[in-house]
């Protein structure tokens, strides 16, 4: 399943342009300027599928792609001080409608730079959908940034941050394509476990 063929759905701005499909949704979420759009055009192997930017908080919607036997949902990123408080608040709500919603999302990939502690907003994301019992797995982001041994003890340091095993935390580089097996394999068991639970 290393190739896919990944197509842009839609956009949504709210709780009814949520997307029904009976594919597993996979939420990407994090932190602005994570690196979210580019994991999704890694994955897809598509340059430009995904709006990157240099500038924190460009993806304001929930953005789905279809990557075939699944679904991504490139989420509006957190913990930009520059937005106001209204787009504050209206983050927050999509955020809770987006987790809140019966069936909306099977797993999420919280996403997290490398190099990087993660923040009071990043436990808060971990706390959300623990909260909400959906399952979810770290991606350690921008992993070409650091030499392999920086590698192992930056895991360590955000797993122990998100009160998660190592065995949670994938590295990934989107300028490396680092990470991208052990994602599709993990896409893999989220989608068996989806056609399982709906038989
Ligand atoms: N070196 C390196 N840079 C990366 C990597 N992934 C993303 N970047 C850079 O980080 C910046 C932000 O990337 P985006 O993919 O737009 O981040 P995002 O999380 O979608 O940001 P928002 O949509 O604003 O929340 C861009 O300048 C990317 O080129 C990576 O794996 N390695
Ligand atoms: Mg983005």
């Amino acid at each position: 399943m290393l190739t896919v063929k990944a197509e842009f759905l839609t956009s949504a701005a709210s709780a009814s342009q949520f997307i029904k499909t009976e594919k597993p949704v996979i939420a990407v979420c994090g932190k602005s300027n994570v690196g979210k759009s580019s994991l999704i055009n890694m994955l897809a192997g598509v340059k430009k599928l995904a709006k990157v930017s240099k500038e924190p908080g460009r993806t304001r919607l929930v953005n789905y792609f279809d990557m075939g036997g699944f679904v991504l949902a490139d989420l509006p990123g957190y913990g930009f001080a520059r937005v106001s408080y209204a787009e504050k608040a209206r983050w927050a709500r999509l955020m809770e409608d987006f987790f809140g919603t019966e069936g909306t999302v099977s797993h999420a990939l919280i996403l997290v730079d490398i190099r990087r502690e993660p923040t009071a907003d990043d436990v808060a994301m971990v706390d959300l959908l623990t909260s909400r019992t959906i399952p979810f797995t770290i991606a350690a982001t921008k992993g070409d940034k650091l030499s392999g041994a920086q590698r192992g003890a930056a895991v360590v340091k955000i797993a122990a941050a998100l009160k998660c095993g190592r065995d949670d935390v994938i590295v990934t580089s989107s300028e490396k394509r680092m990470g991208r097996e052990e994602l599709f394999s993990l896409f893999g068991k989220v989608i068996e476990l989806h056609n399982g639970e709906r038989l």
